[in-house]
């Protein structure tokens, strides 16, 4: 056979039966090259159709996302996305083998005779079969359950008199950035909910080379020195011997540790406190915890923590919620935020800097900055706004964005260099070394969710997965066959700031770093009666579920270190006695501290369940939709049954059914007027979902004939955070998105 009539779409080897109907194919041929071209308007589409979206009448959120464009953004160049997204290895229209040779079928193993044994020289089959084997890699040692979008990082007020980094310096750049959220403890499969430190990972692939400035949601870390990472990370996952429990530190092996490491206490009162079961990615703080060291052109240093503060405000769920949402939806973060990327909310935050003065102790009123359990309260140093990050474009594939990012925190640009904080030092060495094994060897910067935008002439050469073709015969430094390329860049290079180092070589930590309790004792003062009855259930939960009472009694005597009242509370739960302490009395408090908020916050990305059966109001439920529409929130439709349901003013498009949903997915319930009341009344998951949601102190609210089904419910108009009407009008959905706008309404109790 001629070689010409082998390759290509049209004609076919063996039987043309097995390849299908030709035009069957010609049409997916034609399907994927119209996807292709549109692909490339995406961008500029994306965009008249958000401002069409503000115009156009809401329709109902199940839809809006089932109609959005996967992948579609709204981000930087085409450049920047070929460099994310290459698509050589989705080219042409046939199905081929991993060298391009067109398959023709690829539902059959070649057989001696259709009930035969298969055959060795099916090379495709052995092919397919073995890159499926392999197509796992390993999970992170920590933070393996994560989720990640793109973004763009605007500054806003310049850095430039105190760094040289050009991203934190020159307010007309808008700098690309990759985002990855995660849990710790759990697997890559473990829910999103779970109590835990949520890891808060920023790529920025800025002009002068990569910053991956790798944070948490909480501003101090368990440990004081890398070399105890190993010890932690051991104690908080699952036991060795039965590997369980699964993503959660209530269990023996951690408490066993932390009570022994007191150096963790002030850590725990966070990871104890709602911080640790935030509502949403998008309303969580974000914090580089380290103190790092700014300089500028003329080698002035100074010294900073970086902050990210939430524009949707610090949220979270109550402990039964998120322990639900880990079984109705183990996604709920993960999904929370890609659908907000695709309705076009998205998720923003502002850098925040709070600068010190870089003295010879590197300590601010006897804080030790270089002791990452310490936190500098914003109220001696004020967090200074200087800029904005948006996230806008889901990934396209998950693994080859956010399972392949790998953050470092080594790698820093020009303007930003490291302190002695000892576990910042280890940090540097550890990311880079987990790559190798994660990533399969040196040459992961080269993947192209870590590639960065700003050219790259290194002299490194070869290994695992090599990407290059690199030219010219000298990479080595100097030379002459090469020109002499690349060279120095000098001035214009990174550079560590020049220091005096002295001393003896010692493993001892700096007494400046011998208090573990004050700060721990702060956190306690700065939290709202509720945040305080969240931190004493979270205790007692957790030591709750250690088997080794000399565990609980040495977390006890730690926390009676705290708090005195903290520790009683936790010792009435677990039955045991509390013991005495010495807590500092000169601990004082902060109130930025506290999540609960002043006044209330945007409700963008927030969602509304609405309980309808037939005969339901429909033009409330639309206006309503129209209302909360135009503040970023999404009314979901709830009903007894699929499909639609036939409403007063014509069909009402159902989004989730009472099987499918419950009261935990939603910030608000609410009961629709109209006939329908009656049906919703009478069906008994009403009851559990009003009355859970009421619990969790979430919004509830009805209108019209709705009245009734609340009030059968217990729950009147004169109630915190219950919002009631007539009608669905203006009046109504303001109240509403104003109530949502508190998040929670503690002031009902009882208290969760
Ligand atoms: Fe990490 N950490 N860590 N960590 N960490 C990793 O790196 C490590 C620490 C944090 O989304 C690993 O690429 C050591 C503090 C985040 O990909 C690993 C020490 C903070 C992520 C590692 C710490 C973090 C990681 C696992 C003590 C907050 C997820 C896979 C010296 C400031 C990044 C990987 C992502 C991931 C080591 C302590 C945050 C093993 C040795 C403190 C957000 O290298």
């Amino acid at each position: 056979m001629a070689p010409k009539k082998t390759v290509g779409p049209k004609k076919t080897v063996g039987p043309k039966k097995t390849v299908g109907p030709k035009k069957t194919v010609d049409k997916v041929a034609k399907t994927t090259k119209k996807a292709a071209k549109e692909a490339s308007h995406t961008v500029a589409k994306t965009a008249k159709k958000a401002a069409k979206k503000a115009a156009a009448p809401v329709a109902s959120p199940e839809k809006e996302r089932s109609q959005a464009p996967v992948g579609a953004g709204t981000l930087g160049s085409p450049a920047r996305d070929e460099a994310v997204s290459p698509t050589w290895a989705q080219e042409g229209d046939v199905l081929t083998t991993a060298t391009g040779t067109p398959v023709d079928n690829t539902d059959n193993s070649l057989r001696v005779s259709p009930r035969g044994p298969a055959l060795l020289q099916d090379n495709h089959l052995r092919e397919k079969i073995m890159h499926f084997d392999h197509e796992r890699i390993p999970e992170r040692v920590v933070h393996a359950r994560g989720t990640g979008a793109h973004g763009r990082f605007q500054l806003t007020d310049s850095l430039a008199d105190v760094t040289c980094a050009r991203v934190l310096g020159d307010t007309s750049l808008e700098t690309p950035v990759f985002l990855r959220f995660s849990t710790v403890a759990g697997s890559r499969g473990s829910a999103d909910t779970a109590r835990d430190v949520r890891g808060f990972a920023v790529k920025f692939y800025t002009d002068e080379g990569i910053w991956d400035l790798v944070g948490n949601n909480i501003p101090v870390f368990f440990i004081q020195d890398g070399i105890k990472f190993p010890d932690v990370i051991h104690a908080a996952k699952p036991e060795p011997d039965r590997e369980i429990p699964q993503a959660q530190t209530a269990h023996d092996t951690f408490w066993d540790f932390v009570s022994l490491t007191p150096e963790s206490t002030h850590m725990l009162m966070w990871v104890m406190s709602d911080r640790a079961i935030p509502r949403s990615y998008r309303t969580m703080e974000g914090f580089g915890v380290h103190t790092f060291r700014l300089y500028n052109e003329a080698g002035e240093t100074t010294l900073v923590k970086f902050h990210w503060k939430p524009v949707a405000g610090i949220h979270s769920l109550v402990w039964e919620e998120s322990q639900k949402l880990g079984g109705i939806d183990p996604d709920f973060h993960r999904r929370d935020l890609w659908d907000a990327i695709e309705s076009g909310a998205g998720a923003q935050w502002d850098l925040g800097v709070q600068l010190f003065e870089d003295n010879e102790d590197q300590s601010f009123r006897g804080i030790d900055l270089l002791d990452p359990t310490k936190i500098v309260p914003e109220e001696l140093v004020p967090v200074q706004i200087v800029g904005r990050l948006t996230l806008d474009r889901n990934p396209t594939n998950f693994f080859a964005e956010t399972e392949q990012v790998a953050f470092c925190t080594s790698h820093v640009p020009r303007g930003i260099d490291f302190t002695d904080d000892p576990l910042l030092q280890a940090r540097n060495f550890s990311y880079l070394d987990t790559q190798l094994t994660r990533l399969g060897g040196p040459n992961f910067d080269q993947l192209p969710i870590n590639r960065p935008r700003s050219p790259v002439n290194s002299n490194h050469r070869d290994g695992f997965g090599q990407q290059a073709i690199h030219e010219g015969v000298a990479p080595y430094f100097k030379n002459s066959l090469g020109g002499g390329c690349p060279f120095h860049a000098g001035e214009a290079g990174f550079q560590h700031v020049p220091r005096p180092v002295s001393g003896t070589v010692v493993r001892e930590r700096p007494q400046s770093f011998d208090d573990h309790f004050t700060q721990a004792t702060m956190f306690w003062n700065s939290m709202t009666a509720p945040e305080r009855d969240h931190i004493v259930g979270a205790f007692s939960f957790e030591l709750g579920k250690c088997v080794h009472p000399e565990i609980r009694e040495r977390t006890l005597a730690n926390l009676a270190n705290v708090d005195a009242e903290l520790c009683e509370r936790v010792a009435l739960n677990l039955g045991m006695d509390a013991p005495a302490g010495a807590p500092a009395t000169d601990a004082g408090a902060s109130a930025a501290l506290s999540q609960l908020p002043v006044e209330p916050g945007p409700v963008t990305g927030r969602t509304a369940g609405v309980l309808v059966g037939p005969g339901v109001d429909t033009a409330g439920v639309t206006a309503l939709r129209r209302a909360l529409g135009a503040q970023g929130a999404n009314l979901y439709v709830i009903a007894p049954t699929g499909g639609a349901v036939a409403g007063a003013g014509g069909p009402l498009p159902v989004d989730r059914t009472v099987l499918t949903t419950q009261s935990v997915e939603y910030d608000a319930l609410v009961v629709a007027g109209g006939a329908s009341a009656d049906a919703v009344g009478a069906d008994p998951y009403t009851a559990v979902n009003l009355g859970e949601a009421f619990r969790h102190h979430k919004v509830v609210a009805a209108w019209g004939e709705g009245q009734a089904v609340l009030e059968a419910c217990g729950i009147t108009g004169d109630m915190p955070g219950v919002v009631v009407g007539g009608a669905a009008d203006s009046g109504f959905a303001d109240r509403l998105v104003e109530a949502m706008g508190w998040h929670r309404h503690w002031d009902r109790l009882p208290v969760t």
